[in-house]
């Protein structure tokens, strides 16, 4: 068959498109566990942001796909829908199926007939996806493939759940990053590439997707295919590499394991990104953090969440950052940012602002340990992402106040509190944030001085837009710009000029 894998092209906030495009993960692993008798041609939207229509024709006259799958987060579901469309247009026959995060947790958003998209594929799609591919092909019934909703006349039916997939017996053939068919993906002008280690996590953060996705298990490929792997992605042109792993440091002897095994195979001079755990990095402390450093890795995103107590309660993230001592629990997020920063690693401080019990203070808290401690900030507000505890709660508080899901990109504040307005929580990142990542710029210099002298006017005009020359020079009042670059970002999220099927807009805005 030939086949066309897509990623959406919205991207988020703290991720401009100018200085980052990585590659979605899902669609080279998928690529790579087909049958190796199928056309594949994989393309992340991302790429072609200012051209997506455009480049979909193009796509879909090259490749002129039997199926098109598509990945999609939450906040791409109304773009995702302007693409079913375009497709169906372009060739009314092709076979639709989607997988990811919202069509996974919220399948419902997907079997309305105005969509017709003929399969779900529910949690990990490696081996799902194979398997429906070679039914298609042999025209066999679906029925028999677990972890699937699938399209029969005019109803859903939905199959026996798949259980993730152990790692390490070879079931998930390593990714096909030859499939790609567009190029560009870079981070500050460097070639980046994902790869994973390992898969899952048996935290319970109230706000994170995971378990719900896949349950509470954790699963580990073995070192020697994660080398080949960072090998296959460096020989293919990346100078950066992205461990997307849900959680690396859950178990962080193997990480350490995985840090001698980069050094060994002469792998250290690429730079790694990575996510992690405070908890763990503060325990481990300066031998880890030294190790991390002569690897190769260089930023560092740590889960913060929150550094006040009552809300890590709240988001059900204490135990991840914190340690018990005979003194009492402390928070461990100010011990593992300083013994990175202290060994030349940088951190992208997650936290997360506007909880329902936050007041004005415990926001401007946030704010200032990360104005202080952290290179990158990646400050979010809570959002109901479908399937989640926190989203439960706020169902049954009535605090969700915009239930746009375009709009759940975790840089609109979609909830409210009991003593903050979500517009006001907003405005408050939105106004420190900015100036934090001007302060990014001198040692994103000293890395990459040329991509930075000839990007700088446009990440300052993408991270400041919505000013004017006025407001720099305060005769503006901040509100106006930060009602500007709400309008401008509202625009922003019309990537593709074509109608969406199903124009829930009219009818989706709750009033508090
Ligand atoms: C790495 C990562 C990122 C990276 C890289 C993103 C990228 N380009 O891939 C960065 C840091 C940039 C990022 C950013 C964001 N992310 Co993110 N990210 C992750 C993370 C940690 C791992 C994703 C990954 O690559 N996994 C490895 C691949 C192989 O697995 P996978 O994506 O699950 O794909 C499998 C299945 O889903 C399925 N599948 C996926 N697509 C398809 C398509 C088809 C056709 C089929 C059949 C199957 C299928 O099969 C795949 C293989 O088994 C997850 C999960 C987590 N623990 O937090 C969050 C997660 C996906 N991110 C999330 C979000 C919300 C975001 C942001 C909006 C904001 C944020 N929280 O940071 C931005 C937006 C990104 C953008 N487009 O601009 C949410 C999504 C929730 C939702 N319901 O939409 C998650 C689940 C985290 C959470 N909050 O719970 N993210
Ligand atoms: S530790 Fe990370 S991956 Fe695990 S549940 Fe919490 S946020 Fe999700």
């Amino acid at each position: 068959m030939r086949i066309l894998l897509l990623s959406m092209p919205d991207s988020f906030e703290h991720t401009p498109t100018i200085a980052i495009r990585i590659p979605n993960g899902a669609l080279a692993s998928l690529a790579g566990n087909l049958d190796p008798h199928h056309h594949v041609a994989i393309a992340d939207l991302v790429l072609a942001q200012s051209s997506v229509r455009q480049t979909i024709e193009q796509l879909m006259d090259q490749v002129r796909p039997d199926l098109v799958g598509l990945s999609v987060m939450t906040f791409q579901r109304a773009t995702a829908r302007r693409v079913i469309a375009l497709i169906r247009s372009l060739k009314p026959d092709v076979r639709i199926v989607v997988g990811g995060y919202d069509p996974s947790l919220a399948p419902e958003a997907w079997t309305h007939p105005g969509l017709g998209i003929d399969a779900i594929v529910r949690g990990e799609g490696d081996v799902t996806f194979r398997e429906l591919v070679r039914a298609m092909e042999d025209r066999r019934p679906l029925c028999d493939i677990a972890g699937l909703l699938f399209r029969d006349g005019s109803q859903f039916r939905q199959t026996t759940h798949r259980e993730a997939a152990k790692l390490d017996g070879g079931d998930i053939r390593p990714p096909n990053r030859a499939a790609r068919a567009l190029s560009g993906y870079t981070m500050m002008g460097r070639g980046i590439d994902v790869v994973e280690t390992s898969r899952g996590c048996t935290f319970d953060c109230s706000f994170c997707s995971i378990i719900e996705m896949r349950g509470r298990n954790f699963h580990r490929f073995p070192i020697e295919r994660v080398i080949d792997d960072i090998r296959d992605a460096r020989d293919r042109g990346a100078r950066s590499i992205f461990l997307v792993d849900d959680n690396i440091t859950l178990d962080v002897e193997r990480f350490e394991s995985l840090c001698h095994a980069i050094i060994e195979a002469g792998l250290h001079r690429l730079d790694y990104l990575v996510q992690g755990m405070t908890a763990p990095i503060a325990a481990r402390g300066a031998p880890l953090a030294a190790l991390m450093r002569r690897a190769g890795f260089r930023y560092v995103f740590l889960g913060i969440e929150n550094v006040l107590d009552e809300d890590l309660v709240f988001l059900k993230a204490r135990a991840k950052n914190s340690r018990t001592s005979t003194a009492g629990r402390t928070n461990t997020a100010l011990a593992a940012v300083n013994v990175l920063r202290r060994h030349g690693l940088l951190v992208v401080g997650g936290l997360i602002v506007g909880n329902p019990g936050d007041r004005r203070e415990s926001v401007a808290a946030n704010l200032e340990f990360a104005r202080r401690h952290v290179d990158w900030p990646y400050i979010q507000h809570p959002t109901p992402y479908p399937g989640t505890p926190m989203t439960r709660d706020f169902e049954r508080r009535g605090l969700i106040v915009n239930s746009q899901p375009d709009e759940y990109d975790g840089t609109t504040a979609v909830t409210r509190g009991e003593h903050l307005d979500p517009e006001e929580v907003e405005f408050m990142r939105w106004k420190a944030e900015r100036w934090m990542k001007v302060r990014h710029m001198p040692v994103a210099f000293r890395h990459d001085p040329w991509f930075v002298m000839r990007n700088s006017s446009r990440m300052l005009a993408h991270t400041f837009r919505g000013s004017t020359w006025r407001s720099l020079f305060g005769l503006e009042k901040d509100r106006d710009v930060f009602q500007r670059y709400r309008a401008i970002r509202s625009r922003e999220r019309q990537y593709l000029d074509w109608p969406d099927p199903l124009d829930f807009s009219q009818q989706s805005r709750v009033d508090s």
